[in-house]
């Protein structure tokens, strides 16, 4: 019987993240060398990341889809010698799930909340794994393309806890799941900032509240570069400190000392 996640993963945790692909936005290409992701996550986990995220598949706007071969072959050697770490699989593919979860991985990551495998959700119920659920508009390769929506908190809102009743009729018990906004994915820098500045909408689905706004590009068009494809690491961190003061649990995250100690502070505050 796995404990729930937020036992697991008590407010605030902070997963961190290592791409082991050639072309993701913030860090592609750095850790396709099993060796170098390797190194990555062991130091992400010694910097205080309680999860860390392997990811064979870009995400990025624009990006088109891998084989499950593909995936596979980027990730195992990674997964395999990480045996004992905390490891979350970001993945779509059941195929790529199941062999994480043999080797070790805790929890699936999945940005197109069960929409992309309809085998999916019964690999992650059989194995007891925990599983994020994430908003996502439309797919990577044209997400980016004039996102509209009427209400993007409410739109996000009602997709998440759709999911989430979907992912339940299919086995996987609800203490398991945690919801995630998608920031970035299919949403102009307005509606990324909407979505965080009332994510207490979404944290009131009742399940812990993941988010991940680390270096993404929104933050460097706030800084005022139209053109930025990356975001400044301490505009992430100011962005995970106010979406945990709305209620967020998890944090997913490129530079976690950063984050973990931004967070542990402003816990202390919010404790006092
Ligand atoms: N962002 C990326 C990839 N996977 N998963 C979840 N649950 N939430 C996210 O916001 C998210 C994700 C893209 O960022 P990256 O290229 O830096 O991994």
């Amino acid at each position: 019987m796995t404990v729930p996640l937020e036992v697991r993963f008590p407010r605030p945790s902070v997963l961190g993240v290592v791409n082991v692909t050639p072309d993701s936005f913030s860090d592609g290409g750095l850790f396709l060398d099993p060796e170098r992701a390797v190194e990555q996550a062991r130091r992400l986990v010694g910097e205080g990341a309680a999860l860390v995220d392997v990811g064979g598949e870009s995400t990025r706007p624009g990006s088109r889809g891998v084989s499950a071969d593909e995936e596979l072959r980027r990730v195992v050697p990674v997964l395999g010698a990480l045996a004992g770490l905390p490891v979350s699989i970001d993945t779509s593919k059941a195929e790529v799930a199941r062999r994480a979860i043999e080797l070790g991985a805790v929890m699936v990551n999945d940005v197109t909340a069960l929409r992309a495998d309809p085998d999916l959700a019964g690999v992650v119920a059989e194995s007891g794994a925990y599983l994020c659920l994430m908003h996502m508009l439309g797919e990577p390769r044209t997400m980016q393309d004039d996102p509209r929506y009427d209400d993007v908190v409410s739109e996000v809102a009602a997709f998440l806890e759709e999911r989430l009743a979907l992912a339940v009729r299919a086995g996987v018990p609800e203490e398991l799941i945690c919801l995630d906004p998608g920031i970035g994915f299919g949403k102009t820098v307005e509606h990324n900032l909407e979505l965080l500045s009332r994510l207490d909408e979404i944290v009131a689905l009742g399940r812990p509240v993941l988010v991940g706004a680390s270096r993404k590009r929104f933050l460097g068009r706030i800084l005022g570069d139209p053109e930025a494809l990356t975001g400044p690491v301490m505009a992430g961190v100011a962005v995970a400190v106010l979406a945990f003061e709305r209620g967020a649990s998890i944090f997913r995250v490129h530079d976690v000392r950063e984050h973990v100690e931004a967070l542990t502070a402003a816990r202390a505050v919010i404790a006092a």
